[in-house]
């Protein structure tokens, strides 16, 4: 198995439904707990739809999905969920407060246990610095959509959020894509020193992102094309190449 905070493919090809052609084919990976495995690959490769099946949002028809060693179709929704930080690739921020959104509709009253959750979590989210220059900080308003905050502060919001709830496994959509390259890393710095032994699949399009992983899976066309470390796909991985080199 792939023990506690692990989460494995075995051999899953996917098709949407109402689609003719799968989307997915026979993908089989291992990420174990504390692990990170990055998904690389051009726009289209099937990235989120990987990420997606982790949570369920699909079902696999065809090979298994586990977390924890178990078949994801065996947990409940809620103990399913609870133990995954979904990072979306599209940052969602709802209207009300800072607090309010990273806590993601549980309290965060000033002075409470929740209001130090989420200190921290927008601490290691590397938010601290502009929520605390907004008017109001953790009690400031957040617009309808995050409309007045800027693309990579509702990246760190939505991150925050995901911190916020401790999950065992991290799932992160191109969650770092409008951040610049120092924030990139001392945020991905704070989450392995603060989160120890989560397990981390990220999704990424730079290779800055992903270059430290333990392991790097290249996506072409719904396949795997090249899995390893960032050295040894630049040695053997054309399409790895490719994309290092662009
Ligand atoms: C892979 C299709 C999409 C594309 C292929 C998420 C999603 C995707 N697709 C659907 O039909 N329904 C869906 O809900 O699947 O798409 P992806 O997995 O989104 O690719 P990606 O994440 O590698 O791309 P990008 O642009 O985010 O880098 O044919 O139409
Ligand atoms: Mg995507």
């Amino acid at each position: 198995g792939s023990g506690e905070g692990g989460v494995e493919f075995r051999d899953v090809s996917f098709t949407y439904p109402g689609a003719e052609e799968p989307v997915l084919r026979n993908i089989s990976f291992k990420a174990r707990k504390g692990e990170t495995v990055a998904i690389i690959g051009s726009t289209g490769s099937g990235k989120t739809s990987v990420l997606n099946l982790i949570p369920r949002f699909y079902d696999v028809a065809e090979g298994e999905v586990l977390v924890d060693g178990i078949d994801v179709r065996r947990y409940s929704q809620h103990a399913l969920r609870a133990k995954l930080g979904y990072v979306s690739q599209r940052a969602v921020l709802f209207s009300g407060t800072v607090s309010g959104n990273v806590a993601y509709g549980g309290s965060a009253a000033p002075g409470s246990d929740a209001e130090e959750g989420v200190r921290r979590a927008v601490a290691i989210a590397q938010g601290t610095d502009f929520v605390e220059r907004m008017e109001g900080q953790y009690e400031g308003r957040i617009a309808q959509g995050g409309d007045n905050v800027s693309g990579g502060q509702k990246q760190r919001l939505s991150i925050a959020r995901a911190v916020y709830r401790q999950p065992d496994i991290y799932l992160f959509d191109d969650s770092f894509s409008a951040l610049d390259y120092r924030t990139d890393r001392e945020l991905r710095a704070a989450l392995r020193r603060e989160t120890g032994g989560a397990t981390t699949i990220i999704v990424a399009q730079r290779i800055g992102t992903i270059k430290d992983a333990d392991r790097i899976l290249v996506l072409e066309d719904g396949r795997i094309v090249g899995s390893g470390t960032h050295e040894e796909l630049l040695q053997d991985c054309e399409t790895y190449q490719e994309i290092a080199l662009s």
